[in-house]
């Protein structure tokens, strides 16, 4: 089922080392400075490496960096562990389902998705601006002390699930990264309410939608060029749990998550939390920057055939996560003894709705068995469920994890709606174990 193509740093030096170069770093050969390193690839180096590169306008392009020469494992991110590397962007780390066992996810853990590359790292985070300008009375730019001193703090649980979640189960297979489950986490944020400063700036009755931008370069280095500029209907901006958030699991938010502010869309698809925000701008229409067209992050207003090309007047922006689950205990490839009851583990969680159930079977969805149920501490973060499971006698098998919303809805057990660029694969998670 998966066409996902795993590929580390070596290999990627090997093949082509200035695609390498490309890929890994965002570092294009240059014909007067020959490949050297500077701003955002250097940023990125640097955080796989730990540490700064004092001679790094020394450093010839096409070599992999000593440091990671030496390691005989995938390239990994600094403070990342474990994560898969996809390969056809810069820094896009799947998390494999076992490492979203704890209720919080470890920031180690936590899948990492960027369209462009990672910016330079601010040295003054208080100085950092945020402006608001567009449909509102008051143009704002406020900075980031301004943020933390002016407005109430929330600290909350939510999910962020890519919307490409799961893309490597659809057939025929559509363009981009190959996530299997694992582009998905549960943090604790906390920040301001969004709609707190938007108040501040006074939203006029024009307004319908907003503009996210961040200060990540685009792949192709044009300055003033977004990477990814997605935005939110009004509604969901002056929603209460929309925020702009500083922190993360209690520490500064990394900056491979946006550091120092991010906005927090919980519900909605990863792509709506714009990361490295420097700008909302709260527009008349629908938003239309870089990942609100076209096929990205949209989806065919009705069922369609698999392969199936869809005219842009049919295709509709993709808004809310469905309702999904996935199974953390045990590990996919398990060896268990058939004689004792297994502990199965796993979260669940959907976008507007609750998580009202979550059932497991281990006879391939003939029979489900009920799980004992923990409700996540806020909405829009994950429950937890456990269960013991008995196996009749030693073999292999399958264990299956279903979840149901609050409105009835289900998981389905094969995957939903085939799109253009594989978008909400939110069928049931499927591990093997052995028991022997
Ligand atoms: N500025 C910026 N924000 C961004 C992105 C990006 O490329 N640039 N990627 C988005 C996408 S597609 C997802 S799924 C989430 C992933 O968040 P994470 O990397 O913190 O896990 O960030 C979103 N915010
Ligand atoms: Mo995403």
């Amino acid at each position: 089922m998966t066409n996902r193509h795993e590929r580390g740093i070596h290999e990627l030096y090997e093949a082509d080392a200035e695609r390498a170069d490309w890929l890994v770093f965002g570092r294009k050969s240059n014909p007067d400075r020959r490949g050297f390193l500077r701003g955002a690839g250097l940023t990125t180096m640097g955080l796989a490496l730990g540490a700064s590169i004092p001679f790094a306008d020394r450093l010839p392009g096409g070599v992999i960096p000593a440091a990671f020469a030496q390691t005989p494992d995938e390239f990994v991110l600094q403070g990342k562990d474990g994560l898969i590397v996809m390969n056809d962007r810069p820094i896009n780390l799947e998390t494999p389902p076992h490492l979203l066992d704890p209720d919080i996810t470890p920031i180690a853990n936590f899948f990492v998705r960027n369209n462009g590359l990672v910016p330079e790292m601010t040295e003054d985070p208080d100085g950092w601006t945020l402006t608001i300008d567009g449909e509102v009375d008051n143009e704002l730019t406020l900075t980031l002390a301004e943020l933390k001193s002016d407005f109430e703090h929330v600290t909350m649980q939510a999910v962020i699930e890519c919307g490409g979640n799961g893309r490597a189960g659809f057939e025929p297979s559509p363009r981009g990264n190959q996530w299997t489950i694992g582009a998905v986490g549960n943090g604790e944020f906390t920040g301001v309410r969004l709609a707190d400063v938007l108040d501040r700036a006074g939203v006029k009755s024009s307004a319908v939608y907003t503009g996210h931008y961040g200060a990540d370069p685009h792949l192709s280095m044009e300055e003033g060029r977004p990477a990814l500029s997605r935005g939110i209907p009004i509604e969901k901006a002056l929603s209460p749990e929309t925020m702009i958030v500083w922190g993360m699991n209690g520490e500064d938010l990394p900056l491979a998550h946006g550091y120092p502010i991010r906005i927090l869309v919980p519900g909605f698809i990863g792509s709506a939390n714009q990361k490295w925000l420097n700008r909302v701008w709260v527009r008349d229409q629908e938003h239309d920057g870089p990942g609100m067209t076209g096929l990205s992050y949209r989806v065919p207003r009705f069922p369609v055939a698999p392969g199936a090309e869809v005219a842009d007047e049919d295709m509709e922006v993709l808004t809310t996560l469905r309702i999904k689950s996935l199974i953390t205990r045990p590990e996919t490839g398990s060896e268990v003894a058939a004689s004792e009851p297994l502990r199965v583990r796993g979260h669940a969680w959907s976008g507007e709705t609750d998580v009202a159930d979550v059932e497991v079977s281990i006879d391939f969805g003939v029979t489900w068995h009920g799980t004992e149920f923990t409700a996540s501490p806020n909405k829009y973060a994950w429950a937890t469920f456990e269960a013991d499971v008995a196996f009749p006698e030693a073999g292999y098998y399958e264990i299956w994890a279903r979840a149901t919303d609050s409105e009835g809805v289900s998981q389905p057990m094969v995957v939903p709606g085939w799109n253009p660029r594989g978008y909400g694969n939110n069928s049931t998670h499927r591990i093997a174990v052995t028991a022997v």
